[in-house]
């Protein structure tokens, strides 16, 4: 998240941080955050695109709703950055990618103009979302029983109901299967009753030794609340992917265009080995990653790439660059 930006203001979520003696300052606040779902492998490196796939994956969160107009450039009133935060300067860049790949949904490359914002310097953390809930009693999604009802709003005309039995809290968690499958995701995410952010693999497991990795099984709802309660928001994509940058201009990865090993060292948390059944574990970590654990980039946030899906504010469609607003 950030705090004060000269820059424009999306959603908003100002406010907040300001000390009672300083003049008001407007926490755009967002929280890049992070949420993240899943944990595991994690998907991309890329600095593009990985909050958009998660939403399609995650038809319990509720529709995010269009951003707030970017407020214009304002100045900072000190020079000091909030906790946990860097200033992302703003300016206009090319979004998106050449890439033919078809797993990727973002082409074509188009420019767009983001304003200056404050963005926390890291995935939001166990520990972090643990104070939010501490102090406001918040119940995630994954935590609440889905009803029939929210069931059938994501269900296509005429599909069954499913078995009332499965209607537990729950949330999909990465299950290697035991050998080679197809290339689709239902092979490797399976629904775990019980799992939520405090027990990412299920009932049986827990995050006592993992605050200060990023919270995981956190829907684009509880991502926002979170945001809110902080004073800040969540990022728009076009906002995200510029940070995710980091200042560099055409480049493949958040870092340059050096493969992710390139030179013998991982620069992020990601799937090495034979996906999804063969972890070859190279660069440490088998799911989540510590915030910190890989270098920052060029704006100094960590974490752009790999290790966990983060959330924007922004509607997702498979063609929205196709269509989105040009500066
Ligand atoms: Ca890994």
């Amino acid at each position: 998240m950030s705090k004060n930006a000269p820059g424009r203001r999306r959603a908003g979520t100002q406010h907040a941080t300001a000390k009672p003696t300083e003049p008001p300052r407007e926490w755009t606040g967002w929280k890049w955050i992070v949420i993240l779902l899943l944990l595991g492998a994690v998907v991309g490196f890329g600095a593009t695109k990985v909050a958009p796939k998660v939403q399609e994956w995650f038809a319990r969160a509720e529709p995010a709703p269009e951003p707030e107009p970017p407020l214009g450039p304002q100045p900072r009133s000190d020079g000091q950055a909030p906790a946990g935060m860097v200033w992302i300067p703003g300016g206009t860049y090319t979004m998106g990618t050449r890439d033919p790949n078809p797993h990727f949904a973002d082409a074509p490359e188009h420019e767009v103009e983001v304003g200056g914002f404050w963005l926390d310097e890291t995935e939001v953390s166990n520990a972090q979302f643990a104070e939010f809930v501490k102090a406001t009693g918040y119940v995630t999604i994954a935590e609440q029983k889905p009803t029939l009802e929210s069931i059938r709003a994501g269900l296509p005309p005429g599909a069954p109901d499913p078995d009332p039995a499965i209607l537990v809290p729950g949330s999909l968690v990465f299950t290697p299967p035991p050998g080679p499958v197809p290339n689709h995701h239902s092979f490797w995410w399976k629904w775990v009753p019980g799992a939520d952010w405090k027990h990412p693999e299920g009932p049986e497991s827990d995050i006592k030794d993992r605050m200060d990795h990023p919270v995981v099984h956190v829907a684009w709802g509880d991502a926002t609340a979170y945001a809110k309660w902080a004073g800040k928001r969540l990022p728009t994509e076009a906002e995200w992917e510029f940070a995710a940058r980091g200042g560099l201009t055409g480049k493949k990865y958040a870092w340059g265009d050096e493969e992710p090993a390139e030179g013998g060292k991982w620069r992020c948390n990601i799937f090495q080995g034979e996906f999804p059944y063969k972890n070859s574990l190279a660069d440490g970590y088998l799911r989540t990653a510590p915030v910190k654990a890989f270098p920052h980039n060029g704006y100094g946030l960590y974490g752009v790439s790999g290790n966990v899906w983060e959330w924007c504010s922004d509607w997702y469609t498979p063609d929205y660059y196709k269509i989105s607003p040009r500066p």
